[in-house]
């Protein structure tokens, strides 16, 4: 990186990177002393005088950390397109930060959804001194790397990754476009016993940090009003074969069977209940509303129920216009996460915008105070990051198509 080729006015976070690089070169012995000094101090000049190179646009490096390859990379790509398409309307309005012009770029990382992968990318993510960073996908992965955000100062806005442990950790620099799963799953569970009667209940979990905790939330909410949890049961991630759990949940004779865990899994689990001829009722959890199920699944979607985070897109006011730009941009349609990718980049941008600065030293507040229309509703943030009226909706698959059926909160 060429710090003279880089003029940018938001001090602190477009300096680090390179002190630390510096830093990192003395402490393996591969730079003569005397160079390390005098190019430290070049650093603390141009860090000194920054505010005088005004020139030039403001180049605002965004990361994005999701998987882009493997089982999950469906969502991965559906959120990067999300969060792309944000940058790509703030760069075609020329928004100014400050008195420079803003350019926003992407800096996309494939984590795997791996958790070990999802802190390498947090780590190469600060060293490189982005200005904020919208991911990850999966829990598993956001919780650890959050706390590398958190020590490196830079904002880590969450538009999937749902489990309540990630904004709920007293870090400054934590937030959450997107309902957690303290409210979705403990509708979820509620809601079948109080509206579904369900009287004899079922859990299968995917032993992640999304699908296991959910899950966990599911079956508290259940035991609270009063239901009956007659199984509960788990799948690592993995997994496609489900019969020993099915065997004991036919066994236990549940009437309803709750699914934490994503699309492609709660497809294959739905299509083995069929062919065990078990009438219990499929909900999913978080993940599940999407085509990947219903395409999965085949006939055996019909009659599937799942919680989604959120309102229906085309009932929000700018939920047309964003399924319409999705579909003219990217040539498919938004599989499940995209508006929230979109909302989340649009939250770090006009708190840029509102702060006059692209250093998270000085937007964050505006960030924690931030409130605006966006795709999936209004956008504003708890004390602790988590989205303030966040909504979550009840669908169900007829005739092979996700139907709304309910929506709670928001
Ligand atoms: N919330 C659904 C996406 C997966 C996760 O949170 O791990």
């Amino acid at each position: 990186m060429s710090l003279a080729a880089t003029p940018r006015t938001d001090g602190a976070c477009a300096l680090a990177a390179p002190r630390r690089a510096w830093r990192q070169r003395l402490a393996s012995g591969k730079l003569a002393a005397g160079l390390l000094i005098g190019a430290l101090a070049a650093v603390s000049t141009l860090g000194a005088s920054h505010s005088a190179l005004a020139a030039g646009p403001l180049d605002v490096r965004i990361g994005f950390v999701s998987p882009l390859s493997g089982d999950y990379a469906n969502y991965g790509r559906d959120l990067q397109n999300g969060v792309q398409l944000a940058l790509d309307e703030a760069n075609a309005q020329n928004l100014k930060i400050g008195e420079q012009t803003a350019h926003f770029e992407l800096v996309p990382i494939d984590d795997r959804s791996d958790p070990r992968l999802g802190v390498q990318a947090a780590a190469t993510l600060a060293n490189q001194g982005v200005n904020a960073v919208v991911g990850h996908f999966n829990s598993g992965s956001a919780i650890p790397a959050s706390r590398v955000y958190e020590s490196a100062g830079i904002p880590m806005i969450s538009p999937a990754a749902t489990n309540p442990v990630i904004t709920s950790q007293g870090f400054a620099n934590t937030f959450m476009v997107i309902a957690n799963d303290a409210q979705n799953a403990g509708i979820a569970g509620a809601w079948a016993v109080d509206v579904m009667k369900a009287k004899r209940v079922a859990i299968i979990d995917d032993r992640t940090a999304f699908g296991q905790g959910e899950a966990d939330v599911f079956e508290r909410a259940v035991r609270e009003h009063g239901g009956n949890v007659v199984a509960r049961e788990f799948a690592e991630s993995v997994a496609s074969d489900f019969g020993p759990q099915l065997a004991k949940i036919k066994a236990a004779d549940a009437d309803l069977l709750y699914f934490g865990g994503l699309a492609h899994q709660g497809a294959a689990l739905a299509k083995q209940m069929k062919t065990r001829s078990m009438n219990a009722q499929f909900v999913g959890g978080g993940g599940v509303a999407n085509t990947d199920f219903t395409q999965g699944a085949g006939a055996a979607a019909e009659g599937a129920m799942a919680w989604e985070y959120g309102r229906p897109l085309a009932q929000l006011p700018e939920g047309p216009r964003f399924e319409q730009a999705y579909k003219a941009r990217f040539g498919t349609d938004v599989l499940a996460y995209a508006p929230f990718g979109y909302d989340a980049a649009w939250a770090a941008i006009h708190a840029m915008v509102n702060a006059k600065s692209a250093n998270p030293e000085v937007y964050r507040s505006a960030l924690k105070a931030l409130a605006f229309d966006g795709v999936t509703g209004r956008i504003a943030f708890e004390p602790d990051g988590s989205r303030k009226n966040g909504a979550s909706t009840l669908w169900q698959v007829k005739k092979g198509m996700w139907v709304p059926v309910t929506t709670r909160g928001g």
